[in-house]
């Protein structure tokens, strides 16, 4: 496997980073998962426009421009000889000393990324259904760390699903501090109630890429899309409920905290969603090999 680091392309076994790095000392930095299918990179714009936003809000100053970041994934994806991949592209404050000043990280950012082979996340479950648990851990609220930023701190993240590991769930559900419904551990979620696919603002959530796929594929199906807040009531008294991500794609989720949803089988508007985001991610895409 071959890495990016730093400009160049290195054998994975030679990426290696300083201790000194503050992505690695404070989790100061910022990331991007991407995902390749067919010989297409789905929605490279996107992902890359987020990750320049997520850097300007902890002022982080990329020292790519946009083009060459894109070329960077791009030619990771062709050294590696992939057509169907996960990508992860990684930019940190860099290496510092031992204080948080980010002032202290002179060399200026870390960036690399790493491209690989990927399966679904969920295995089986696509078919079977998720179960999934509302956790007691709470979203950053926007006023700490806006959920916007993917940064490399993901501790909010995995402390939800250490619980619902541990409470027997496939996936979290993460509540925001005022009660209201944000989304999973790693990926978006959504109720349908009488035909209409609901989800929250993305105040509370990160605003994922598939996210906005799902819902140009409701409108381009004719599904009425409403985003709005919600509450343990819109979960479990929901029709369908699923969740998005890159890594996730479409999943169905059946249970959640004993409810069974809808049927307790995955349903009908979900499975047409998720053919939708299949013709679009294989379809679709900035062409790695021209
Ligand atoms: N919310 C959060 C908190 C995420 O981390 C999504 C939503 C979905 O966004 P996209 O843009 O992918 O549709 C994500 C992204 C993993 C893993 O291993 C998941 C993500 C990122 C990195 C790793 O499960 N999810």
């Amino acid at each position: 496997m071959v890495i990016y680091l730093d400009g160049e392309f290195v054998p994975d076994e030679e990426a290696k980073v300083s201790v000194f790095d503050h992505g690695l000392l404070y989790g100061d930095g910022v990331f991007e998962g991407i995902r390749a299918y067919n010989g297409r990179v789905f929605r490279l714009q996107d992902h890359i426009g987020r990750l320049y936003d997520s850097a300007k809000v902890i002022d982080l100053a990329i020292p790519l421009s946009k083009e060459e970041m894109t070329e960077v994934v791009l030619e990771t994806l062709r050294r590696n000889n992939l057509r169907d991949a996960y990508i992860r592209l990684v930019v940190t404050r860099g290496k510092g000393d031992l204080g948080i000043d980010p002032q202290k990280c002179q060399a200026g950012p870390t960036i690399f990324t790493i491209a690989q082979e990927v399966g679904g996340m969920y295995g089986d479950l696509y078919e079977k259904g998720l179960k999934a648990v509302s956790v007691s851990i709470r979203r950053n609220p926007a006023e700490a760390l806006p959920p916007n930023v993917k940064s490399l701190n993901y501790l909010n993240n995995i402390l939800a699903k250490i619980e619902a590991n541990y409470k027997g769930g496939d996936e979290a559900i993460i509540f925001d501090t005022n009660g209201y419904v944000a989304e999973g551990s790693g990926d978006n979620i959504y109720v349908v109630k009488n035909g209409t696919i609901i989800t929250p603002p993305t105040l509370n959530n990160l605003r994922g890429i598939t996210r906005m796929a799902l819902l140009e594929a409701a409108r381009e199906l004719g599904i009425p899309t409403e985003e709005r807040n919600m509450g343990y009531f819109d979960l479990y008294t929901a029709d369908e409920v699923l969740v998005t991500g890159t890594m996730a794609e479409v999943a169905p989720v059946v249970w959640i905290d004993g409810r069974e949803i809808g049927t307790g089988k995955p349903g009908p508007i979900a499975a047409q969603l998720g053919a939708a985001i299949k013709t679009k991610t294989a379809t679709e895409g900035t062409e790695i090999y021209k």
